[in-house]
């Protein structure tokens, strides 16, 4: 039986992330099925930096293949900001959107661009190795929220291909072009070139 940790305690990513591996585990574990809480401290200011750490940490703790996953928000007329300090913006994801919101307040459309990216770390303790793989999306930044599907920023960020904010995609048809969605499906590539 393989099993994999999906090293995260956000229920949004730990769906999209389970989503796509559902054939290649056969069980899956989020962060909110142990006791034991593991503090990584996520102090980078490198997304691959701290997605490396957490893999690992989590995956020597518990002894079993890790996934993990850093992503951020990158704003072109915020100067790239919230990025890899995204989860810190605000206490919850309404607080973090509206203080996107308000900081985008009189930024027209045209100026409202921004990149979604995710980087995955997979950790193998036996082996002491990480892959990882990485996954980008451009878009804008709405300027009121839209849908109520998926989590986080999905409400203000616009795909243009759909004509439609994240929030307003199934899940499905959100990992076929997101940013975690591009990272996981290069991961999937991956372990399908290297079979057990
Ligand atoms: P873990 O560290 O436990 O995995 P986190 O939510 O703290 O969870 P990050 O440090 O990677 O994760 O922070 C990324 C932030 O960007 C966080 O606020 C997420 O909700 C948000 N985010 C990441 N991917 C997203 C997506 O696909 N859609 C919307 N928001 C997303």
């Amino acid at each position: 039986m393989r099993q994999i940790v999906i090293a995260t305690s956000n229920t949004g990513k730990f769906k999209e992330i389970r989503d796509v591996l559902a054939d290649a585990f056969d069980r899956f574990y989020s962060l909110n099925d142990f006791d034991e809480k593991v503090l990584v401290e996520e102090d980078s200011p490198l997304y691959v930096e701290n997605v490396i750490k957490k893999a690992r940490k989590i995956g020597d703790r518990f002894g079993i293949e890790t996934i993990a996953d850093d992503s951020g928000l990158e704003v072109e007329a915020l100067g790239g900001r919230p990025g890899v300090l995204s989860a810190r913006y605000g206490d919850t994801d309404d607080e973090r959107i509206a203080r996107l919101l308000s900081e985008l307040e009189g930024v027209e459309w045209k100026k409202r661009g921004a990149v979604f990216k995710a980087y995955l770390a997979f950790y193998i303790p036996e082996r002491e190795v990480s892959y990882v793989f990485y996954g980008a999306l451009s878009g804008y930044i709405t300027f009121e929220k839209r849908g109520d599907q998926g989590f986080g920023y999905d409400p203000v960020f616009y795909v243009p291909e759909y004509d439609k904010a994240f929030a307003e995609l199934t899940m499905e048809v959100k990992n076929s072009i997101s940013h975690r969605g591009r990272a996981l499906h290069a991961f999937s590539k991956f372990l399908n070139a290297v079979k057990k």
